[in-house]
């Protein structure tokens, strides 16, 4: 398999999503991150602060010649898929709930441009992890440590307890 995309709004990028990467770097030759940019959207962290925490995990994990780290604009997936050169979606399932969630989209996908999307099961190390809830513990006060990866903390510090 050649180029893959994983999209997603990593907001914030967890241990989960990482595991994710790591399992598409190890079936793919490359992988492509498609970072989410819905400006309209009110996260926890902006694009930029998201891009740079996946960007220096993977250059931690020594991943950065096999995975690469690019922005979703405001188009289609497929579309951003084909500019890439990526022949399929990756994406992860922790449950029954995601695939219910998934498979509209892979259908979709698959309808409008013949993209396919490759399930990976969570390991269940990972599988109660999810952003919105890492947001709302951290939100709230809780101990997310566990959760992330450093950069992804450093960059939770500095944009500080955002509703
Ligand atoms: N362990 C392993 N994997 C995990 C974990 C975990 N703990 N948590 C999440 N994941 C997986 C998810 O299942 C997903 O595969 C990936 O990690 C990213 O997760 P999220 O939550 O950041 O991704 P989403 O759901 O926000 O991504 C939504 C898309 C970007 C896919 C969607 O909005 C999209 O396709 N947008 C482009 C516009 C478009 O083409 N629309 C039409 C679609 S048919």
């Amino acid at each position: 398999m050649r180029t893959v995309v994983l999209p997603g709004s990593f907001d914030p990028y967890t241990l989960g999503h990482h595991d994710l990467t790591r399992r598409a770097a190890a079936v793919a030759e490359r992988v492509v991150i498609a970072v989410t940019h819905n400006p309209s959207k009110k996260g926890l962290l902006d694009v930029e602060a998201r891009t740079r925490a996946i960007t220096a995990c993977i250059a931690n994990e020594g991943l950065d010649s096999a995975v690469e780290v690019r922005t979703l604009g405001s188009g289609l997936l497929v579309d951003f898929c084909r500019e890439v050169g990526a022949g399929a979606v990756v994406r992860g399932l922790r449950s029954q709930l995601d695939l219910a969630y998934e498979e509209p989209m892979a259908r979709m996908n698959r309808h409008l441009a013949g993209v396919d999307t490759i399930f990976l099961l969570t390991d269940s190390r990972y599988a109660h992890i999810s952003s919105s809830l890492v947001r709302e513990v951290h939100k709230l006060g809780g101990d997310v440590t566990d959760m992330l990866p450093a950069p992804s903390l450093d960059a939770l510090a500095a944009a500080g307890n955002v509703s």
